[in-house]
């Protein structure tokens, strides 16, 4: 049996020594290392759906999440070797007045998961800080998380900003607690996802169809 299997299944579980050990061995035995990392994406997949599924929650979906970053990080030196870089790019942060961040670190791991190139511009994050950084990284998504029904308002301005910048094209998706489809589409948001791993369907979606 090849070691992408077990791999899979030791990232499913959480097992950073088991899965490290496994991408060691898979990079020794010349296996495709654009091959290891769809084992490592598709896994981090599964961890999503049982998230959305209420069958694991944070602490499992962190611990799942870090065993990836590990693994990804041994990988990292051959996938650039090879050209092998993330085809899409997102910027992430919490919208200004907020700074609550357990949610949005949790979007960014699975984003980083799905093999996007992940900036995370962190809390607090005002507008135009949100649309220099979509400039600057030529984004592909925009990402805002808000936890406040305060900061709410603070999430439709930087909407509007990034919408109002004829530079930015990167498709903007919301979130959080407070946030709703509803609230997303009023705002004129692209797209909004309830909870981590459909964060990551969303912005498959809206990039594959750009
Ligand atoms: Co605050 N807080 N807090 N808080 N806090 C809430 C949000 C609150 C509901 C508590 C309550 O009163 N019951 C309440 C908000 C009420 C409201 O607005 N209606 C509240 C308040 C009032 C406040 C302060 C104003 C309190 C005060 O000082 N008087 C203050 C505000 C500070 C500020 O931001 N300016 C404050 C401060 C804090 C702490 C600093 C102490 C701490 C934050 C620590 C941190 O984040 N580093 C904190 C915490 C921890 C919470 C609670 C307890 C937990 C939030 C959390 O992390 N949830 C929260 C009450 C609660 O929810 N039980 C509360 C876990 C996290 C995984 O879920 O963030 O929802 P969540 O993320 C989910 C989804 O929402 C979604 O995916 C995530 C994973 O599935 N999601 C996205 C999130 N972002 C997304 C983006 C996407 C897509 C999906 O696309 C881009």
């Amino acid at each position: 049996m090849s070691t992408l299997e077990p791999l899979g299944t030791a990232i499913e579980q959480g097992d950073r020594a088991e899965a490290e050990q496994l991408t060691e061995q898979a990079i020794e035995a010349g296996t495709d290392p654009q091959q290891v990392l769809d084992a490592l994406v598709g896994a981090m997949d599964e961890v999503g759906r049982r998230f959305q599924e209420n069958e694991i929650f944070v602490p499992e979906m962190l611990i799942a999440s870090r065993a990836m970053k590990q693994c990804l990080s041994r990988l990292e030196p051959l996938l650039v070797e090879r050209g092998i870089t993330p085809a899409f790019t997102a910027i992430i942060g919490t919208v200004q007045g907020d700074l609550h961040d357990i949610g949005k670190n949790l979007v960014a791991m699975m984003w980083r998961g799905a093999n996007f190139n992940v900036v995370d511009l962190g809390t607090n994050v005002a507008p135009d800080q949100f649309v220099s950084a979509a400039r600057e990284h030529n984004a592909n998504v925009v990402g805002l998380s808000a936890l406040l029904t305060t900061t709410m308002p603070a999430m439709k301005q930087t909407v509007e900003a990034l919408k109002a910048d004829s530079n930015c094209n990167a498709c903007v998706v919301v979130g959080g607690a407070p946030v709703t489809e509803a609230f997303a589409r009023d705002i004129g948001a692209d797209g909004f996802a309830p909870d981590a791993g459909a964060a990551v369907q969303l912005v498959r979606k809206l990039v594959e169809a750009a």
